[in-house]
Parts: C-alpha cells; sequence; structure tokens
C-alpha cells in the first residue's frame, strides 16, 4: 500500500487550527525556534531492515500479521513509516537477512520512496545453510585462521553489495566473546580481531566508514572481545582514519555514563555510528525513549556538544540508526514512537542555553547547571516537532494516522497472516 499526499492532508485538516494554537504559544516562548524546525527537518533516522518483524525472546516469537516477507515489502514499510513522518529516509540492510538478487531494482523501488541505504551490516553470529565452517567459537577472533578468513570474506562481500546499493558504511558487531574462565586467551583474541578487521579495512572504498560496535555481554557471559568502548576505539585507532566507534545505547553494563561516554569518543573525533533504543536492565531493545527520556536527552546534549566543537554536520556527522526488536507492539507503531522520542530529545537539547551553561559550570555553580539542563528538557517540543513535520510534507499525529487507515490490516490482506520477516 501507498500513503498519497492527499491521505496526509485529510489527516492534518480538522488537527491544524489546535495545533496552530500550541505551536503560536512555544513559538512565543522559544526565540530559536524557527533554527530547531530546520535542523528537524534534516535529521533523518535510519531504518533496520530487521526491526520491522516481530521479534522473539530466548522464550519464544509471537508472530505478528502482514509482516514483510521480501526486502522489496520491507523498503515499502520503511516507505511508509517515512510518508508518514518524513524522518525515515534510510534504510539499513542486513546481509544475508537481506537477499539483494537485483540492486537496480531494488534501489530504484528505495529512491521511488525517498529513500536512501545506510549502513549495511554483516553476520557472523550465526551459521548459514551452506557455510563451511561454524561461528560457533567466534568469527574475527577464532583461534582458527580458516574461520577468520570466512568470516572476512561475508564482511568483504557485504561491502560490496553495499557499493552496489550506495551504502556509505559497514557496521561490525561481533558475537565474539567466551562464557568460561580460561576459555579465551584475551591478547590473542584481540589480535586476531584486530588483524582480520584490518584486512576488511582493506576493501572499504576511500568514501566509506567502518563503525566498529561493541556490547557488554550476551551472547557470550564471561568476555565480550569488543565488549566496551575503551576496546572498541582501540581497534579503531588502529585501524585507521575510516574506523570509528559505534554506540548502541543498549550495549552498556547497568548505569553506565553513555553520555560521558559520547562526549569522550566525539572529543576525539572517533564516534561514528549510533544506534537508539531504550531498556531497564540491558539490552532490552524497547521504544527509544520510552524507559529513560532524561538520560536521551543528556546524551543529545553531548552529541550536539561534540558535533558543534568538530564542527561536524548534526545530520550527517554520525550515522544515526534506531536498533530495537519489538515482539509486544506493531513493529512499525513502536518504530513511528521512537523517531518521535527520538526528535523530542534532540529539539530539547537544541534548547539548551551553552553559553549560560558554560559561565555556569566556569563558576561553579551547580544549581544554575543543573537548572539550565531541567528547563530545556521540561519544555514541552511537540509542538515544535509536528510543526517540521507538517513543513516537510509530513502528518501532525504519524501514530494516529497510522490506526485511522488502518495500515496493519490492509497490509494484511495484501500479504496474508502468516508472512514471516526475516531476522532474529
Ligand atoms: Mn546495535
Amino acid at each position: 500500500m501507498k500513503i498519497h499526499n492527499q491521505d496526509i492532508e485529510s489527516h492534518n485538516a480538522p488537527r491544524i487550527a489546535k495545533h496552530q494554537r500550541a505551536f503560536q504559544y512555544i513559538r512565543s516562548e522559544v526565540p530559536e525556534v524557527e533554527a530547531v524546525i530546520e535542523r528537524l527537518q534534516q535529521f533523518q533516522i535510519a531504518i533496520p531492515s530487521w526491526a520491522l518483524g516481530t521479534g522473539g525472546t530466548r522464550f519464544g516469537r509471537f508472530s505478528g500479521k502482514g509482516e514483510p516477507g521480501t526486502l522489496e515489502q520491507k523498503i515499502e514499510d520503511v516507505g511508509l513509516l517515512h510518508a508518514l513522518n518524513q524522518s525515515s529516509g534510510a534504510i539499513s540492510l542486513h546481509i544475508p537477512w537481506d537477499n539483494v538478487d537485483d540492486a537496480t531494482k531494488v534501489k530504484e523501488l528505495a529512491s521511488s520512496l525517498g529513500l536512501s541505504f545506510d549502513a549495511v551490516n554483516s553476520n557472523t553470529f550465526q551459521d548459514q545453510d551452506a557455510q563451511e565452517l561454524s561461528y560457533k567459537f567466534g568469527s574475527l577472533h577464532h583461534v582458527d585462521p580458516a574461520v577468520r578468513k570466512q568470516a572476512v570474506q561475508h564482511n568483504i562481500d557485504v561491502i560490496n553489495r553495499g557499493i552496489e546499493l550506495g551504502s556509505k558504511s559497514l557496521t561490525v558487531w561481533l558475537a565474539d566473546g567466551s562464557s568460561f574462565p580460561g576459555q579465551l586467551n584475551f591478547r590473542e583474541a584481540f589480535q586476531n580481531t584486530l588483524s582480520s578487521l584490518q584486512e576488511i579495512y582493506a576493501h572499504l572504498p576511500e568514501d566509506w566508514k567502518l563503525f566498529v560496535e561493541y556490547k557488554a555481554f550476551e551472547p557470550f557471559f564471561y568476555s565480550m572481545t569488543i565488549g566496551d568502548w575503551g576496546q572498541s576505539l582501540l581497534l579503531a585507532n588502529k585501524l585507521g582514519p575510516k574506523a570509528y566507534t559505534l554506540v548502541d545505547l543498549g550495549h552498556h553494563l547497568p548505569n553506565a555514563n553513555i553520555e560521558q561516554i559520547v562526549s569522550l569518543l566525539l572529543m576525539e573525533g572517533k564516534l561514528g555510528g549510533f544506534h537508539f533504543n531504550d531498556s531497564k536492565y540491558s539490552d532490552d531493545d524497547l521504544t527509544a525513549g520510552s524507559i529513560k527520556p532524561y538520560q536521551l536527552f543528556l546524551i543529545f546534549n553531548e552529541l550536539i556538544d561534540g558535533l558543534d566543537h568538530l564542527g561536524w554536520d548534526h545530520a550527517t556527522g554520525l550515522g544515526w540508526m534506531i536498533d530495537a526488536s519489538h515482539n509486544m507492539k506493531d513493529p512499525l507503531v513502536d518504530l513511528l514512537q521512537s523517531v518521535e522520542a527520538i526528535q523530542i530529545a534532540y529539539a530539547q537539547a537544541l534548547l539548551v542555553n551553552r553559553s549560560a551553561l558554560k559561565q555556569a559550570q566556569a563558576k561553579n555553580d551547580v544549581v544554575g547547571a543543573q537548572e539550565i539542563l531541567q528547563d530545556a528538557f521540561r519544555t514541552d517540543v511537540r509542538p515544535i516537532v509536528a510543526e517540521a513535520r507538517l513543513r516537510s510534507g509530513a502528518a501532525l499525529q504519524p501514530v494516529r494516522m497510522f490506526n485511522d487507515l488502518e495500515i496493519r490490516k490492509r497490509l494484511i490482506e495484501e500479504r496474508g497472516e502468516n508472512t514471516v520477516a526475516t531476522g532474529l
């Protein structure tokens, strides 16, 4: 199915007067509102292809209906999100879950929906049917050079696929680690990983980036070979200028100060990619902003400060992506909620009075500094975010429009009840 401009207009028309009242008020309160709207319109958040179907847990998967069964249908789903919010203008593919048979056709479909291809993701955390050697004991860090070679070749194949699609980055997340003391020699595992990544790095085109993602635990419980930002940064520094650390919000131990990590990675010019989700305990992969919205705001506060310090563009300086798993809600609705939560946190962080904050810090004015941050966080910026959507030709209330148009019902009619999206 497709959403037409006329659908958007019919949704917006009865809501416009109420929106204008709310927007007029916030405009009178926030002098920089036009600059914030412009930033919001430019800010696009990539949607991962694996988040469009129902995710499972270790205990089961309760499949949704009308899931996208093919890559084309996944692209169409992201097209629906983008039509509703005009802020989801990119899709991130996962190889081999997404089989690209005809790159030209796939590219044409994406661009007809206003979408580009974000980072491509390799997968050496599962064994595939036709695969010769197993990744049970790891991939790029494996003790057997033949397994490492196979995993390196897979990443090179993914880069080549990405080149055909117009991607500009490769994300490597490794499930390499150990579950019992003594299982691994840490130093050798790290050095094997480094030399494997060096081979992959050598195949990166000039204008590409390599994102090294880390994760504190899972699937292994004693050690992860790239377990934290220090290990990722060490690899990125040794690899060279095209390699960066990728921060996934769910990949830290509980209560880690992620905003400080972000700040220091940007200080080094080594933060490259960002995965949004939220969690109560660890890698819960919940809707962005659903559990700790203040943390999300504080992270954006540091992202903006760091990006501005480097002179990097907010929209293009980092690869922004949602990395979540939806096993309770309709995945498309969950993604709409995540995008909106990210935009709200970003808009609030744009409102922080940075010169006043600097002055407060210079005077050790602890109360003043806290007040400045909380004043921005407690500003209801939803009418600003809605105005940005309105000006971009999107829906004033994307979730409401999704429900009113009965989009899921129509997708089930098109695709049937039993389609299952590839992924976890
Ligand atoms: Mn991730």
